[in-house]
């Protein structure tokens, strides 16, 4: 991988099946394509479900640095959710592997399927709690600052710590 890759951040969540294991693949899977290098992993963390009730997650943060442009990096994650066999039913129900694209460098983009940093990360505990482990300084969308994050005394019971950081493959 050259220096001129970007740091970019992957949010990952699971609520079907072995969760941790899933995690765990989908790290795998990332560091196995190319261009992508996974750098670190924050640790695992079950959190209660936001949106539709349904099943706790897992949710985590991969760190990668990649050469992939944000659109391949983007297709190379959601190729990942669908070669292990994630099915889309209903908007917002249960899946076997989420991956989402938060942060690519501290480039802000605003294309047709490809929003960054992440539109809706800066409202959700357990995509923060993860990132913030891995980078304090994470760029949020426009217009949000730290002091407006869902980090209060409600975040600690919905965000669990679950697991150690899933270790790089
Ligand atoms: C009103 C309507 C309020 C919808 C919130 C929030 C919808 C989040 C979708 C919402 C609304 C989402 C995860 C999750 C989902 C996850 C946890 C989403 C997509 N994904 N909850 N809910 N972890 N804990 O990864 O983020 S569905
Ligand atoms: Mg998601
Ligand atoms: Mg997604």
């Amino acid at each position: 991988m050259t220096e001129d890759a970007v740091r970019a951040f992957i949010g990952l969540g699971s609520n079907l099946g072995d969760r941790l294991a899933n995690l765990k693949e989908a790290v795998l899977r990332l560091s196995k394509t190319d261009g992508v290098s996974v750098t670190r992993v924050s640790r695992v963390y079950e959190t209660s479900p936001v949106g539709p009730p349904q099943p706790d997650f897992l949710n985590a943060v991969a760190e990668v640095r990649t050469v992939l442009s944000p659109r391949d990096l983007l297709a190379a994650s959601l190729r990942i959710e669908e070669e292990m066999g994630r099915v889309r039913h209903e908007r917002w129900g249960p899946r076997v592997i989420d991956l989402d694209l938060l942060n690519y460098g501290r480039m802000e983009i605003d294309e047709r399927g490809l929003t960054v940093p992440h539109p809706r990360m800066h409202e959700r505990a357990f995509v923060l709690v993860p990132l913030l482990e891995l980078e304090p300084d994470p760029l949020l969308p426009a217009d949000h600052p730290v002091t407006s994050l869902p980090l209060g005394p409600s975040a600690p019971a919905a965000v669990r710590p679950f697991a150690p950081p899933i270790e790089v493959p």
